[in-house]
């Protein structure tokens, strides 16, 4: 962009124009402006929407701003509301916010005009209002929090430049000639040219609008399919399990705060694929296709699945990106139908080793077929924590199969599973770097205190969570400056699926302390000691935190 050029008024290139300008009018420069607020916001606006959209289907920041507003009027605003326009309360509702937001924008263009700076003050608080809204929204996930920030960044920068064109168009073109009393107006060819600066601050305006009608007109398609679907899963309601989860045993939880929780809420869960839009599958046209060596292919519907027999475990997942201490890991009760009764009903032939499940939108994951056949619960997933499965988190189906890293197992929109050989086939990420197998490696992490954290001298009450998927958790120890390992109070798991929590209360005189936790599984093997990098199959090393005890 042109930063030398800032045509202010009063710096004419050429004062006294010599072939007098065809003039401006301060009417006509205030509905200039007027129009350039409302294109810059606009654009802002449509493209904070499209992004939503992309990233997270369910919610936009237009859609978080209504929500607030409707969860803000008094009761007896709503109940004349919804009298007023009956089951149109809601397009009324967005119908104000647009012509609000229209008259907002259009005011932050004309104090731009007059004032620079003044017009972007009103559309950061856009932003700051947009942002409140957002975060006020407990099912939105942190994803969605840039998007306020672009659209309000976006609309800024995009005032600016067009008041920036329309006051060089101003400057240009000069006050207004005098006014005669009688006669024709002196307006039209050949009276008064028009300057360059005229058509600068058009195509620039066209511009803008271009891109907010464009963004807007994508927004509102991939809106509308995923409202449509997020419509669908709010209404559906999940049957209720043949074999319910085991309860969680008395004294899961170590009740101290900072840890973990033992079940993560959905919208706490860590998000990781390949998705730039999250895949909008319809449940009612959903299939997923067996195929490959097997004795019969099947195919199954998701009101076929909800006929089955459908078990609800608990299960934690973790992603092998995760870092020692890191925080891609989550536990969560999944309610399915174990792959094994589905990969029965195909008959998998002699020599299969693996099954390729693919996702809608065509990711793959290889997962050995012995651990979707053997006794653990791997699971077409359709429930999470007694929801259908957010549009995140793979709805209407995924997979779950504990004991393995997610991206070899844990195929979200799940379409088919392929019945083949790994030296046939091969997964996603297997090609990239990663593992053609990702058991999960025995791990723990230290929750509180976090690392750097300065705490009173005394009794510090340190905790966090331990896992070993499929094989459980048999002890928990800290070592306190590299000195003995001290065993720590080990919670019950839910089951050897989950994580566990620990904690232990020890006695710090002032000082500084670096401490680490190691977990071994019930099988009596501790986890790996050296540390090593998440790429190719996992990190491995003891989680170590600094603590600084004052005094
Ligand atoms: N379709 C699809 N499924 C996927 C992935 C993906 O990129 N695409 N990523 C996998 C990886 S790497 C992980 S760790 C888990 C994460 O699941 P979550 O986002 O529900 O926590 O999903 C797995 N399933
Ligand atoms: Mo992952």
């Amino acid at each position: 962009m042109n930063t030398t050029q800032h045509g202010q008024p009063g710096t004419f290139p050429n004062p006294g124009p010599q072939t007098p300008g065809p003039g401006m009018t301060d009417r006509q420069a205030t509905s200039w402006a007027a129009a350039a607020g409302i294109a810059a916001v606009g654009t802002g606006v449509a493209l904070g929407e499209l992004a939503a959209g992309l990233v997270s289907p369910s919610l936009s920041p237009v859609t978080a701003v209504g929500g607030a507003v409707i969860d803000a009027v008094p009761p007896g605003v709503k109940e004349w509301a919804i009298a007023l326009f009956g089951t149109a309360d809601k397009v009324a509702l967005l119908g104000g916010m647009g012509l609000l937001i229209a008259a907002l924008a259009a005011l932050s263009g004309i104090v731009e005009l007059r004032r620079g700076f003044a017009g972007v003050a009103i559309i950061a608080v856009f932003g700051v209002v947009g942002l409140a809204a957002v975060l006020g929204r407990t099912e939105l996930t942190a994803n969605a929090v840039p998007v306020p920030l672009l659209a309000a960044a976006v609309g800024m920068v995009l005032l600016r430049w067009l008041v920036r064109r329309l006051r060089e168009w101003r400057t240009e073109a000069g006050p207004p000639a005098a006014r005669l009393p009688a006669g024709p107006p002196p307006a039209g060819p050949g009276t008064a040219a028009q300057p360059p600066s005229r058509r600068r601050f058009f195509h620039a305006l066209g511009g803008t609008a271009a891109v907010a009608v464009v963004a807007g007109l994508l927004a509102t398609t991939f809106r509308g399919a995923a409202a449509a679907v997020s419509e669908l899963r709010s209404k559906l309601v999940l049957p209720a399990p043949e074999s319910p989860a085991p309860p969680v045993p008395a004294g899961a939880e170590v009740r101290l705060d900072g840890v973990g929780p033992l079940v993560t809420p959905n919208k706490d869960f860590y998000r990781i694929d390949t998705a730039l839009r999250v895949p909008v599958v319809d449940p009612a046209q959903w299939t997923l296709k067996v195929t490959g060596l097997v004795e019969k292919e099947v195919s199954l519907d998701f009101a076929a699945l909800l006929a089955k027999p459908l078990v609800e475990r608990h299960a934690t997942i973790a992603c092998v990106s995760n870092e020692v201490g890191g925080d891609l890991i989550g536990n969560a009760r999944w309610l399915g139908w174990p792959v094994r009764e589905l990969l029965a009903l195909a008959g998998p032939k002699d020599g299969a080793d693996m099954v390729l499940s693919r996702s809608a939108d065509g990711w793959t994951a290889g997962t050995p077929l012995e651990v979707l056949t053997d006794n653990r619960d791997a699971l077409l997933a359709i429930g999470m924590n007694g929801e259908p499965l957010p549009l995140e988190h793979g709805f209407p189906v995924r997979l779950i199969v504990p004991g393995l890293y997610g991206y070899v197992s844990a195929t979200k929109w799940v379409t088919e599973l392929k019945v083949t050989r790994f030296a046939d086939d091969v997964g996603y990420w297997t090609p990239r770097g990663w593992s053609e197998r990702g058991p999960v490696k025995t791990s723990s992490r230290i929750d509180v205190p976090r690392d750097g954290r300065s705490v009173s001298a005394g009794t510090v009450a340190f905790g966090g969570v331990a896992w070993a998927q499929h094989t459980g958790i048999g002890r928990v120890e800290l070592r306190i400056n590299g000195g003995a390992w001290q065993p720590a109070e080990l919670a019950p798991g839910i089951s050897k699926d989950t994580w566990y929590q620990w904690k232990l209360a020890v006695p710090l005189t002032p000082g500084q302390y670096e401490v680490q936790v190691r977990a071994t599984d019930l099988n009596g093997v501790a986890q790996v000691e050296d540390r090593a990098p998440v790429a190719p199959s996992g990190a491995t090393g003891f989680h170590t935190v600094r603590v600084d005890v004052k005094s």
